[in-house]
Formats: C-alpha cells, structure tokens, sequence
C-alpha cells in the first residue's frame, strides 16, 4: 500500500514508533555528515526550527511553526532567514524517505532532536502540523534584530506570549553554533563548544569582560581574555537589564534548572498557534542511550 499503509483503505496513521524512526534517520545523517562548519549540522537545524516557529503573533494567532511557509519566498528570503536553505535541504533525504511526515513537523522534530543529539535536554514533541500554502507566509521583521536592545527583546517574545524568565531560558540556545559574515553579517561562535548542548553561554556572559570588536562590521562584542568568542548586542542586553540579568545569573551557576526550564520553553516555542488534536508528547530516545 502506498506509503506503508497498513490497511487497505484511509490514510497512513503514524505511530509514535514512526516519529522515532524519523529521529533516528536526522540523528544518523547527523552524524554522518561532520565536514560542515564546526563539525555538525545541529545548531542550523535547532535555528531553522526556531525561525519557523518565532513568526507567531498571539494578537492574529498567525505564524508559527504550523505551515512551513519557509519554503516559499517571500518568507524564504527574510533577511533573518539568510542561510536556513543550508538545514531545509539536509532535511530533504528525509522527507524523501518518510513522505508521510509534513515539513512543519519535520523541521520542529529536526529541531528537538538536534537539541537531544548535542547533549541537551530531552524535547517532548508532539505530531500534528500541517503544512500550508505560499498564502500563509508571514510578514517580514517578526523576528529578532539582533543590532538591539532589551526593549526590542521583550517586543518581539512578548507578542509570542514568553515572560522574562522564558526569554532568557531560551537565549542559552546560543551555545550552540556560530554567527556568519555572509549571513547576518556577524562572526563567530559564542564559547568554545558550539557542537554541545551547556550553560556556558550564560556562565561565560556572567563571568567574561566583554569588549566591542573593533572591526567594519555591525557591532559585537568579544571576550577580553581570548578576542575569539562573540556576544551580539540582544545578547549583551541579558546583563544590562536587571530583570534578566538574574536569571542569567543563576542559569551561569545551576545547569540543571537552565536544563529544565529550556526544555519548557522550547517545547513551547515549537508549539505556538499549533492546533494540536493530541496532548500526548513523544520523548525521543536519543542515539546514545543503547
Ligand atoms: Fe539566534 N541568532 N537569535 N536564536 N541562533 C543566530 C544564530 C543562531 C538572534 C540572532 C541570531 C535565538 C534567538 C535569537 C540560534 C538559535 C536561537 C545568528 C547568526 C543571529 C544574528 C546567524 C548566522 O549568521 O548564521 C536574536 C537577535 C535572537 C533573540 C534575542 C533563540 C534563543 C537563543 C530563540 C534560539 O533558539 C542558533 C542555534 C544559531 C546558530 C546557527 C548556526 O548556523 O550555527
């Protein structure tokens, strides 16, 4: 039957032993694939993810990671988007070899197992997007501008329904890959192993002195001690406000409870403006654990 349909007649129904099947083949072609930037397409995934769901405005219940209007310009060609066709097209020998999973949750699964894979927190994730036509595709500048400040960080999460101490859960993502010149015009990586899931975001953001890079560039800041690692300007507005700066704090110093609360607010993250007809999510068993 098509698509390994089991009974003659109606749809494929996927089972939660089918989207673990779905992981295991991103999980494996991740580790296949090591000759790309620091040696893992992880952390474009985890971004693809985020930028497929960090559309959403709660206000139209529009956007989201329902849809996957990424596929189609205008949304394809967002600035913010510069460089995702990279993790779209990694993903492609997948959505080959399962056809029945749509690409809005394909890439939030890639996404969460990215997360899982590169030793981060399990992801529950839960089936039940639809992909959408060119139509749904969302305006430019919902998301985040890197060049500014607090107020612009609380904006733009505000409006997808996150809190403070959400927004800088979440933030802590940016241990995880590199900025590029031909991308978003900054450069580097944020501590010195972006291919690993850690706090050390915040503990190098709480404990490192950093200085604005002296370049042509668009402003961002270096470490003191090293001159290699980087910390945009949203990033920086993590220690200048108050209200996140102490999270950042004990996120620097308590792993486990930066673990915990990721994994909360990524799960919804992933899930915002989604009309889910399960509650039941699926933890993923990772690569790792036999
Ligand atoms: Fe990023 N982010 N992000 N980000 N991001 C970049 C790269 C990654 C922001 C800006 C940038 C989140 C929030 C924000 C990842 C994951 C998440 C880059 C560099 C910029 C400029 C792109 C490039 O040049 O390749 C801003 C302004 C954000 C709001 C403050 C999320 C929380 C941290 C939501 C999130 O999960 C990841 C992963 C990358 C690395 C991608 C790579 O290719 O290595």
């Amino acid at each position: 039957y098509l698509n390994g349909d089991s009974s003659p007649k109606g749809p494929f129904v996927p089972t939660q032993a089918d989207y673990q099947k779905v992981y295991d083949a991103v999980a494996r072609r991740l580790a296949d694939e090591t000759d790309y930037d620091d040696g893992s397409y992880g952390p474009v995934l985890v971004r693809l993810a985020w930028h497929a769901s960090g559309t959403y405005d709660k206000e139209t219940g529009t956007g989201g990671s329902n849809g996957a209007t990424m596929r189609f310009a205008p949304e394809s060609d967002h600035g913010a988007n510069a460089g995702l066709k990279t993790a779209r097209n990694f993903l492609d020998p997948i959505k080959a070899q399962f056809p029945w999973i749509t690409y809005s949750d394909l890439w939030t699964l890639a996404g969460a197992c990215a997360i899982q894979e590169l030793g981060g927190p399990s992801i529950p994730w839960r089936p039940g997007r639809e992909d959408r036509d060119v139509a749904a595709c969302t305006p430019d500048g919902r998301l985040p501008d890197a060049t500014k400040d607090q107020r612009h960080i609380r904006d733009v999460f505000s409006r997808m329904g996150f809190d403070d101490r959400e927004m800088v859960a979440l933030i802590g993502a940016h241990a995880l890959g590199r900025c590029h010149t031909d991308r978003s015009g900054f450069d580097g990586p944020w501590n010195f192993s972006p291919t690993v899931f850690t706090n050390e975001f915040f503990r190098l953001l709480a404990d490192e002195k950093w200085v604005q890079k002296k370049w042509n560039g668009p402003t961002q800041f270096t470490d003191k001690t090293t001159g290699t690692l980087m910390m945009l300007p949203t990033d920086m507005a993590l220690v200048k406000d108050k209200g996140f700066k102490k999270h950042v704090e004990r996120y620097a110093k308590d792993s486990d409870a930066f673990f915990k609360e990721f994994s909360d607010v990524f799960v919804k993250l992933l899930e915002l403006g989604v009309p889910f007809k399960t509650d039941d999510r699926i933890v993923f068993k990772t690569s790792d654990s036999e």
